[in-house]
């Protein structure tokens, strides 16, 4: 509590000067954490930690365990933060595209790739994650099938995220050539986040790269997305079908969802400390 106390007063400082240099560009509501540090404490539960936010809905027999398996204090959610902000040295940017593996770029820093359905907002999800750096460029349509090629964005020397083009609906013909290779090949990679939508759950495309993925052994975790379009009691229906699905049929899951909202920043600040501790470069101090 004091930490939280501690933190809001210098969060506050920092945001105002924030709002002052923000204007102009397109609402970012939330986007940094010491916005975030400033929302009364439910609301910060539920946008921080959003599974935590559901718990209130849920009967109080359902076992929670798996909703804290990842648990960072906000100390930590706040380092993750740092790596996301590009500063003199420290650049973030659009790297180079492929459409095969032999066109992609030879990185030896570690990397995470964002897999799913088209339309499913993986785009919308790395645009959020690089929310503080609005200068790079990332695509996103409404239009299904819109990224049609691997899309590597550097962040400064510490990790590298990967946008795919999404599988299901006009996939580009060599997709499977083209994501399936990357995964199965890719040395540098640390964790694939397969996404979900959280209004209508595991689809028959989702379960097929869940497949895939366990039989390529690599580790991956789940990320609900869109949660700011979802009434709670079905989002709570999903957390727990999902879930259950991934206890009982998985073995290289991690336990825990991460819903987002690519909108709201809901569960932005878990998922970036999330990926800076998986790539190596966030020890925890505080879970
Ligand atoms: N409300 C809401 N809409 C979202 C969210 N994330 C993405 N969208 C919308 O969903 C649509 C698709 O988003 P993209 O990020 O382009 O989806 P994608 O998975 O990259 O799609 P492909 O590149 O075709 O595979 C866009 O209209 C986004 O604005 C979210 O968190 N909330
Ligand atoms: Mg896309």
């Amino acid at each position: 509590m004091l930490q939280l106390q501690r933190m809001r007063r210098v969060a506050g400082a920092s945001c105002l000067l924030r709002r002052l240099s923000a204007t102009g560009r397109s609402s970012t509501k939330n986007a940094s954490f010491s916005e975030v540090l400033q929302l009364e404490d439910k609301k910060l539960t539920g946008v921080v930690f959003p599974l935590r936010g559901l718990e209130k809905y849920l009967a109080p027999d359902v076992n929670t365990a798996s909703f804290r398996t990842f648990s960072p204090g906000l100390d930590d959610i706040r380092r993750a933060e740092a790596l996301f902000k590009p500063s003199g040295r420290h650049v973030i940017d659009y790297f180079s595209s492929a459409v095969r593996m032999d066109h992609a770029p030879r990185l030896a820093q570690p990397e995470v790739c964002f897999v799913g359905r088209s339309n499913v907002g993986k785009s919308s999800l790395i645009k959020a994650l690089f929310s503080l750096a609005p200068e790079v460029e990332v695509r996103v349509s409404k239009t299904p099938g819109h990224t049609k090629k691997m899309n590597f964005f550097k962040v400064g020397k510490y990790f590298t995220l990967v946008d795919m083009p999404g599988y299901g609906y006009r996939a580009p013909q060599d997709f499977a050539d083209m994501v399936e290779a990357y995964l199965q090949e890719r040395q540098n990679l640390k964790r694939t986040f397969l996404l979900v939508d959280s209004l209508v759950g595991l689809q028959k495309a989702d379960h097929i790269a869940i497949e895939m993925l366990e039989e390529f052994g690599i580790p991956y975790v789940l990320v609900l997305t869109k949660i700011d379009k979802a009434p709670k009691g079905l989002l709570v229906k999903n957390v727990l079908e999902i879930q259950d699905f991934a206890e009982k049929h998985t073995q290289g899951c991690f336990p825990q969802l991460f819903p987002v909202s690519s909108i709201e920043y809901s569960g932005i600040h878990l998922l970036r400390c999330f990926i800076a501790h998986v790539t190596g470069n966030l020890p925890m101090m505080n879970s």
